[in-house]
């Protein structure tokens, strides 16, 4: 058959000849959101980006930070250490964080007026006590998958595009492992926000993702190419 009749017949069938993309939606919880357990300033105004251009991907992923109460990245665990402190946590360094998205809390639910709905399917992370998992890829020892590589590779997608919280954390960690994986990886920098614990940081994290490999794009421009 030549080539030229497979791509019409493919075409007859509505199927375009085209790479499939992922769009990966980080950790949008409440606890990441303003009023939240850890949040992150003006972290709720990327619920609308999301909700806006999800109809334009083959696949929406959404990963969600879920710990056990006793998990060792929480100050409160720790007894006479302080948030911000960072420790030793099985060998890794460890920033101390407030108690967050613990398991089956509000905290830990997607953010109300996300279309959760057109999630496709959810990566959990941080569910192991004595590492934390910044990467929606990877915890931080890169001992264990959550099986998003995986999954995506199943599903032959070719290229990622990344958004959510926080923008110096989570969401950079999953855009480096994004590279490293061999995905086509994009950031949507009009939908992720930064903790900022010193006021550059995601400014350093843009800058970081950028020289990995990372193309910083705004989501204006996937409503338009589409
Ligand atoms: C995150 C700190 C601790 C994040 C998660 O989603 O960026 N940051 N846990
Ligand atoms: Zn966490």
């Amino acid at each position: 058959m030549s080539e030229i009749f497979v791509k019409a017949y493919l075409g007859s069938k509505g199927i375009k000849n085209r790479e499939m993309k992922a769009l990966i939606l980080v950790d949008i919880q409440n606890d990441f959101c303003p009023g939240g357990a850890l949040e992150v300033k003006d972290g709720d105004a990327v619920v609308k980006v999301a909700n806006d251009i999800m109809d334009e991907f083959d696949l929406v992923i959404a990963t969600q930070d879920w710990h056990p109460a006793n998990h060792g990245s929480f100050a409160a665990n720790h007894p006479w250490k302080l948030l911000g402190q960072v420790i030793d946590l099985n060998g890794l360094q460890q920033i101390l964080w407030p108690i967050h998205c613990v398991q089956g809390s509000f905290g830990a639910e997607f953010k109300q007026e996300l279309d959760s709905d057109k999630i496709d399917k959810v990566f959990q992370k941080g569910t192991d006590v004595g590492i934390d998992s910044y990467s929606g890829f990877f915890d931080n020892g890169r001992k264990k998958s959550t099986g998003l590589s995986e999954y995506l590779k199943l599903k032959e997608v070719k290229q990622v595009y990344i958004m959510g919280l926080a923008a110096d954390y989570c969401v950079k960690f999953t855009a480096l492992d994004a590279v490293e994986e061999g995905f086509g990886t994009y950031l949507i920098a009009d939908g992720t926000r930064g903790v900022n614990i010193q006021e550059n940081d995601t400014e350093t994290a843009f800058e970081e993702m950028e020289k990995a490999g990372v193309s910083i794009i705004y989501s204006s421009s996937i409503i338009e190419n589409n």
